[in-house]
């Protein structure tokens, strides 16, 4: 045992200079100690058991004895700290009574050398045999003869130290135990602690709406914890689904360096939506830009903010616009005037009767139609159901005096009470009403008389002329809910 000790000592001396200078940041993380044990067991018949269940049986005496064992670096506290970078394995080896108890024993190390290292089979060896760092993992393999009789399992001194009962090995023989522990070394480099962080964004709008199409200058602040400076880091803003032009000091910029503790700051301009709101975002290196930084945290590499455009007066319409909604598979008709998310909705237009500018009227059509309606935001999601931002206009059948369109309602879902991850508030609390409109232009025909002549030649004469004329009229959709639990976003 001895001289086996002095060739590990050697080995382990000859290891060190070459492994330290193959990574100079490495040091030791942690030991783990495997206190393995190998029972043999014989029947009073003579027979012996297999009893690693490998196949053949495991007889006193065996020579070349072989298992196979994996271990796992699983320690959490560690694992969030260290990248593991070599794993050794000893199998004779000596710690302080403090290294043991860092490796999660609880007994003295002379109490553990007398109990567990005295007691190993003859020719004791363990190799390492494949390791994946990557997954913590190491597999060894333990070579033994068995034999010298030191552990006797029939011993009643011995039994009752391992909590054996008697009743259960009347009908053995004899049985004997080794003890075959593993000291495992873990080593690695510490985890770069690193993050960027998006940390504010202002709109940069005087008042809490922004007016509709107005242009304003953003500003946006991103941050750097870390112990290196880096470089070329991608960063952006977005107006709704644009990408804005990132400025520093009025230079656009697409990518910028940081030192450890740097707060930069930046400015995109905007242009406001004509309705409803848009989300402002700043991001830096994570998606949808390259991710090129592995940090503690990419949950706050992205900072937003919504902006409310103010609704402008409903213009005095002439004519009706109504609305009726079913659900998307069509069996469920909605009161009028209401709809609820991914509902089918057809708003019928009716213009007013035109009047004509003399005479009386004849006959009239609606010949052209368009409506418009609120558009879906571009970050809308199912989790995150921002409002609407700015329109969408499609044009409308028409027929006579009337003309219609169906759309999906697909921008709301206000009163389905969703609470929003990402922005981390209740959001679409309460049912919201939004106005639809129509424009339409209209042809009519009208009669009139003149009197032509003179004295006894005197007469009426009917004339018949078209015209046309233009107008809108606008209409409230209320939305209440969502028709489905939830779709793909
Ligand atoms: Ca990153
Ligand atoms: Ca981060």
């Amino acid at each position: 045992m001895r001289l086996i000790n002095l060739i590990l000592l050697l080995v382990t001396f000859l290891l060190l200079p070459g492994t330290a200078l193959a990574n100079p940041q490495e040091q030791f993380i942690l030991h783990q100690i495997n206190v393995g044990n190998f029972d043999i067991w014989q029947h009073t018949d003579g027979r012996w058991q297999d009893t690693d269940h490998d196949g053949p049986v495991d007889p006193y005496g065996l020579k070349n004895k072989e298992v196979t064992e994996t271990y796992t670096y699983h320690e959490s506290q560690y694992s969030r700290q260290f990248i593991p970078t070599r794993v050794e394995i000893e199998y004779f080896f000596t710690l302080t009574d403090e290294e043991l108890t860092q490796a999660g024993r609880s007994e003295s190390w002379s109490y553990f050398y007398d109990r567990y290292l005295r007691k190993t089979p003859k020719s004791y060896s363990v190799e390492k045999t494949g390791e994946d760092l990557t997954q913590g993992k190491v597999t060894v393999q333990k070579t033994f003869d068995m034999m010298p009789k030191s552990l006797n399992l029939k011993d009643p001194t011995v039994r009752a130290e391992l909590g054996m009962d008697d009743q259960n090995f009347s009908n053995l023989a004899q049985g004997w135990r080794w003890y075959t522990p593993v000291l495992i070394t873990w080593y690695g480099v510490p985890k770069a602690e690193m993050n960027l962080m998006a940390s504010s964004i202002d709109p940069g709008i005087p008042s809490d709406e922004a007016e509709p199409g107005e242009r304003y200058t953003a500003t946006v602040k991103f941050k750097y914890f870390g112990n290196v400076p880096v470089d070329n880091v991608p960063i952006a803003a977005y107006n709704g689904e644009y990408r804005a032009t990132l400025k520093k000091s009025g230079q656009p910029i697409t990518t910028d360096n940081f030192a450890p503790g740097d707060i930069k700051t930046y400015t995109f301009d905007w242009t406001a939506p004509g309705s409803g709101e848009t989300v402002l975002k700043g991001v830096i290196d994570t998606p949808p830009l390259e991710n090129k930084y592995q940090e503690t945290t990419e949950e706050d590499n992205i900072v937003q903010t919504t902006v409310l455009v103010r609704q402008p007066p409903p213009s005095p319409g002439s004519g009706s616009l109504t609305s009726q909604a079913v659900s998307q598979d069509g069996t469920i008709t909605r009161p009028t005037g209401t709809a609820k998310w991914t509902d089918r909705v057809t708003a019928t237009l009716r213009p007013e009767r035109p009047t004509p500018p003399r005479g009386s009227l004849d006959w009239w059509r609606v010949t052209n139609a368009s409506l418009t309606y609120p558009k879906k935001n571009y970050n809308f999601s199912f989790g995150t159901p921002y409002g609407p931002s700015g329109t969408r206009t499609i044009s409308m059948n028409a027929s006579g005096h009337t003309a219609n369109a169906t759309f999906e309602e697909d921008w709301a879902m206000d009163g389905a009470r969703i609470y929003s991850m990402i922005e981390r508030r209740m959001m679409a609390e309460h049912p919201k009403n939004y106005t639809i409109t129509a424009d339409y232009a209209i042809t009519y025909q009208y009669s009139y008389y003149v009197w032509r002549g003179s004295g006894e030649d005197r007469h009426k004469v009917k004339r018949t002329r078209t015209g046309t004329n233009t107008g809108g009229a606008s209409g409230q959709l209320l939305v209440n809910g969502t028709g489905v639990d939830s779709r793909a976003q």
